[in-house]
């Protein structure tokens, strides 16, 4: 016996040892993002409600924990065997029935009314697709497909940025989300965002989130989708408005300047000053040498630019 508390404090002694150790580590500033024993950083504006929820209900979980488990440990000592105790038969206790009944369902519907503000919050009112960057997530096995409308603001249309696994956004802004699956359901996980959401093949779901705090984040699929499951990953950037700005310009830049090859008569472009643009480009381009094909890019973006500002 004496052993046996012996050995339970040596290995508790140990336990405690190794969480402080880890602790320690634990405040080093080079530490992996969920390297903590607990939730991530809540860097979204939902973030903040949905701990407290997480807390409250934590906290009334923990109370009724300590009560029932405490009255198990107490009656099991209270009325453990004894030589001359007979056992007493009852039919029971009408007003502990009712009580225990009534307090725990008042309970519940007091944690609905909580959780239905917040609900609320997240599903009810969408941002208006002026006032937030709008992205299409479409995530297949085992990736995460991601498109911005482009330089023309639509969708659907030849001018529209696509990245794999890399969805840059604004920061204190809100970003609109239409979610659809292309193969099986997967769901859109960003820890520190509290965020969680199905994509559904065949429809279209719509969710919203605004960050609030600059960084990388990572986007891991929360249903296990396949064999490779466990390697669809994104990263999620953060920007500034003026980063983010800047980022989009030159994706836009990018873009037009693969649907405007330097060699191609640019038909599509719009207005008199790309046309003159353009013409220089293929001027440039004509110049011959292999070094002229970043200045042909070059030229081709500032021809975009002018299109995209003249609109
Ligand atoms: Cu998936």
């Amino acid at each position: 016996m004496v052993n046996a508390i012996r050995r339970t404090g040596m290995v508790l002694m140990l336990a405690l040892a190794s969480v402080s150790t880890m602790l320690a580590q634990d405040s080093t500033a080079t530490k992996p993002r969920y390297d903590t024993w607990w939730l991530p950083e809540a860097n979204s504006t939902v973030a903040g409600p949905i701990d407290d929820l997480f807390y409250l209900i934590l906290w009334i979980t923990t109370a009724v924990f300590l009560i029932v488990f405490g009255a198990l440990i107490a009656f099991i000592i209270k009325y453990r065997y004894r030589e001359d105790r007979r056992a007493v038969y009852t039919h029971g206790n009408n007003r502990l029935e009712v009580a225990w009944t009534v307090i725990p369902a008042l309970i519940l519907v007091f944690l609905a009314i909580m959780s239905q503000s917040v609900w609320s919050d997240i599903k009810m009112d969408a941002p208006g697709a002026d006032t937030s960057v709008v992205i299409d997530l479409r995530p297949r096995q085992f990736q995460w497909d991601i498109r911005y409308a482009g330089a023309d603001g639509k969708f659907e249309t030849p001018d529209d940025i696509s990245t794999t696994n890399q969805m840059h956004v604004p920061i204190n802004k809100a970003v609109l989300l239409n979610m659809t699956a292309q193969d099986v359901i997967h769901s859109f996980f960003v820890p520190e965002f509290r965020m969680k959401q199905d994509a559904v093949p065949g429809m279209v779901t719509r969710y919203w989130f605004t960050a609030t705090k600059a960084g990388q984040y990572e986007i891991a699929c929360a249903e296990l989708c396949g064999l490779g499951h466990y390697r669809m990953r994104g990263f999620l950037t953060v920007h500034t408005q003026e980063d983010f700005d800047a980022w989009y310009a030159a994706e836009m830049a990018k873009k037009a300047a693969q649907l405007n090859p330097p060699a191609a008569a640019a038909p599509t472009a719009p207005t008199d000053t790309a046309a003159t643009a353009a013409g220089d480009t293929t001027a440039a381009a004509a110049s011959g040498a292999a070094g002229a094909g970043s200045a042909a890019g070059a030229d081709t973006t500032a021809a975009v630019d002018t299109a995209a500002t003249s609109r």
